[in-house]
């Protein structure tokens, strides 16, 4: 008997490699990388740095990992670095800010993951109180994960450039899934973050590499980036096995970003007609869906979660009482399908 079918909505780091992926990580070129002699990483950091417009880019293991390394590098220790209340870098990260580079996270709520321009002042310390902490750093994330997968465009992300300019803070971009962003806006990704300090992008996410980030920057930022790599144990040997799958993602899966997006908007448009969901379908541009549910009729979001699960479809929480749903390349029209007919069982719609 063969197993009932799933269909895996949890998150888009969930998709395994491609065959072209599988067959470049076989065939890399390798070398040492704390030696600096790995010319397929050589390879993948010059092609970042130049999709992205900045001088220089470093490989790092994870998102979690090139975020760190940023404040860090940018950030004395005892200041506070203004983030976004739901953001990643606050939220999922288990402290590291404070726990690794001794920094405080100042969260400010903006709709839609964009930052409160209007109250800007108001969050960054003035020095005319000599024995408040400083602010070093504000750092934004496009798309913005946990506000739904969130655009901020061009304008968002010069407002804060205007702000940082003015009050000499750095700014730092989680960019984990920054193509998302660009697809979306049918921009480049180097025109979201022109002007920036530095900026984090994951190949791990909707572009299918198995493992891998980056953080770009000047060439200084990147020195100094390495070192910090250093410090929190990420040097890697030959790991142009693994650059080498980040640069077929580069070159082959951004240009397919824009069906996840569309399969999202399908999604979030048939849920929208289920019993005790609450979702605003044009609040979703990219490829993450949360969808509030009302208790009366699911529960906790971990009782939506398992009533979902033994309908073959898994999902996440993201909050007590909201669920969600990302696409992505291993989930095609017929696991959508499957979705919306799980949501409208489990709400004893049919
Ligand atoms: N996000 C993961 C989970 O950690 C929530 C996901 O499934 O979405 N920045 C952003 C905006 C992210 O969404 C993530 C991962 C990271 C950083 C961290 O990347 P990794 O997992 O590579 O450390």
């Amino acid at each position: 008997m063969s197993a009932a079918p799933i269909s895996d909505f949890r998150s888009d780091t969930v998709t395994k490699p491609t065959p072209a992926m599988r067959r470049a990580m076989a065939e890399a070129e390798v070398g040492d990388d704390v030696y600096g002699e790995d010319p397929t990483i050589a390879r993948l950091e010059a092609r970042t740095a130049e999709l992205l417009g900045f001088p220089a880019a470093l490989f790092v293991p994870t998102g979690s990992m090139g975020n760190q390394i940023a404040l860090r590098v940018h950030a004395r220790p005892g200041t506070e670095v203004i983030v976004e209340a739901r953001s990643h870098v606050f939220h999922y990260e288990m402290g590291a800010m404070a726990a690794l580079s001794g920094l405080l996270p100042r969260p400010v709520f903006g709709p839609g993951g964009r930052m409160p321009e209007a109250e800007a002042e108001a969050w960054v310390r003035p020095e005319s109180v000599y024995y408040l902490p400083r602010t070093s750093l504000v750092c934004l994330e496009n798309t913005h994960n946990f506000a739904g997968g969130t655009v901020l465009p061009r304008a968002a992300v010069e407002e804060v450039l205007a702000l940082a300019r003015r009050k000499g803070l750095a700014v730092h971009v989680d960019g984990a899934r920054l193509w998302n962003a660009a697809a979306a806006l049918r921009v480049s990704e180097a025109s979201l973050v022109a002007g920036v300090d530095s900026v984090m992008v994951c190949f791990s996410k909707g572009l299918r590499a198995p493992v891998g980030s980056a953080v770009a920057g000047s060439e200084a930022f990147v020195a100094e980036a390495r070192r910090a790599r250093k410090l929190f144990g990420g040097g890697m040997r030959q790991a142009g096995v693994l650059a080498a799958a980040a640069l077929v993602a580069l070159e082959d899966e951004r240009g397919r970003l824009a069906e996840d997006h569309a399969r999202l908007a399908r999604l979030a448009r048939e849920l929208a007609g289920v019993r005790g969901v609450s979702v605003d379908p044009e609040s979703f541009p990219t490829n993450i869906l949360i969808v509030d549910l009302d208790a009366r009729v699911w529960g906790s979001a971990n009782d939506a979660l398992g009533k979902l699960r033994t309908r073959g479809i898994l999902a996440g929480a993201a909050g007590p009482a909201s669920v969600r749903l990302v696409t992505h390349a291993d989930v095609g029209d017929a696991d959508v399908d499957r979705c919306v007919a799980a949501f409208r069982e489990s709400a004893g719609m049919s």
